[in-house]
Parts: C-alpha cells; structure tokens; sequence
C-alpha cells in the first residue's frame, strides 16, 4: 500500500532474532522475579527494580521512519465511532503535561519523567466503546502489538504521547506518537501506535504470545504468564 511506510506484515526479516530468543528465555526462566508484591501508594520503587537515569531503547530493532505526516493513528472493533487521527487531528486534542515514572520488565527504571500528549479519556470519549469491549489490541508501525485491559486505559495518567523532557519525542523512544500506560511494565507502552482494536475477549500481543504476563502491574511482579 502506497500510504505504508513499512510492512504490514508484522516483524520479520529485520526482528532483531537473538534479543527475542533471550527475553522468551527470560520468561521461561523466571528471570528478576523477587517474589515479592508491594503497594505503589507506599512503594515508589516496584519490586526487583532498580533505577536508572538514562533512557535506554528497546524494542525489536525496527525502528521505523514516520514523519508527521506519515503517521495516523486508526481505531476500530467494539467500539459505537470508529476515528483516524492523522497528525493535525491529533494536535488539535487536549493537550495535556504529564509526569511519571517507567517501569520495564527488564529491571529498569526511570523516575520523574515530564511528556505532553493526549488523554487516553479523551480518545475513549471520542470513540465511545461498547459495553462488550473490555480489551484492546495495540499495533505499531514496526509490527509489534501489544494487550491490555480496557480498566487499565480509563485513567487519568494514561495518554499518548508525542514529546519527552520538552522535546518531540525521538524516533527511537517512539516518535512521532507513542502509548504511554505507566502504571504497568514499560511493553504495554507501545511506541510508533498505528492502530487500536476494541475487544471483546483476550487475547496476546507480541510479547504476551512469548511468555510475557497479559496485564504487567510492576507492583505485583506480573513480569511472566
Ligand atoms: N512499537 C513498539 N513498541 C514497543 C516496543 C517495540 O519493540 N515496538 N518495545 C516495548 C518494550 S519491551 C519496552 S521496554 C519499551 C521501551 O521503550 P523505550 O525504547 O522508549 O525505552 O517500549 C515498548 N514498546
Ligand atoms: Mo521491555
């Protein structure tokens, strides 16, 4: 397709192969689990984390090269409006300042980071979601697609993002757009979104298909299903 900047066949040939295999290992091995929950009113820090002051990037090595322009954001399913946002439709939602901390799986995290982006309210408003839809499916510009609950997207500190520490967001963290859910492990933020689907049932992205937990709260190490 013309309007594509890249293929929409999900990752492939370009998937960096042997950082899957090690993360799929990880999950099978059980790797950083503490066994240990804790309360996030309390616990600033989730357990088996450790704080970094970088920003490191991960993600499955396609790193896809969206201008403003190019980029559009679709969603569908159990929904009673279905919308596309190209970028000046985006632009012209709310625009809202965000502070958070991140949490990945792999034992990093991130404290005191400032975004700009749109609620994820504002979005469901829009789209009005139907009461049969209970999950959505969460795909990227690069393949890559994520799960998560519908309750753990109507939150005021859910939002879509476009700009990190007073700047665009760079195309390596996401840029031009990307998901930001912080109070679960950092893989259901997708970056590059391209797409949203309401669902009804279940069911697992990318990560989730190769061990990864379907909801991910940090403070309950749901690192692995
Ligand atoms: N589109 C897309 N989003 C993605 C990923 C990816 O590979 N593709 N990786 C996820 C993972 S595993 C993590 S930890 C975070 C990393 O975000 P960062 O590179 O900005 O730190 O992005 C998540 N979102
Ligand atoms: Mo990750």
């Amino acid at each position: 397709m013309a309007d594509d900047p890249v293929d929409t066949e999900g990752p492939h040939a370009d998937v960096n192969a042997k950082l899957v295999r090690t993360k799929e290992q990880w999950a099978k091995d059980g790797r950083a689990l503490t066994g240990t929950s804790s309360d996030p009113k309390r616990d600033r820090r989730p357990p088996g984390q450790r704080i970094t002051q970088d920003f490191p990037v991960l993600d499955l090595g396609i790193q896809p090269n969206l201008s403003q322009r190019e980029w559009a954001l679709s969603v569908a399913g159990q929904v009673a409006h279905p919308l596309k946002w190209d970028w000046e439709a985006f632009m012209a939602q709310p625009q809202v300042s965000y502070l958070n901390d991140i949490h990945c799986v792999t034992t990093w995290s991130r404290y005191d980071n400032t975004w700009v982006g749109v609620p994820m309210r504002t979005l469901l408003a829009e789209v009005k979601p139907l009461p049969s839809a209970k999950y959505l499916m969460v795909k990227s510009y690069d393949g890559y697609a994520t799960n998560i609950p519908l309750a753990d997207v109507d939150r005021d500190d859910v939002f879509i993002a476009h700009s990190w520490q007073g700047k665009p967001l760079d195309r390596d963290h996401g840029g031009p757009v990307r998901l930001v859910v912080p109070h679960l492990y950092f893989w259901k933020s997708a970056k590059w979104i391209r797409h949203i689907t309401f669902m009804d049932k279940d069911q697992p992205g990318y990560w989730e298909a190769r061990g990864y937990h379907m909801r991910g709260n940090p403070w309950d190490e749901e690192r692995y299903g």
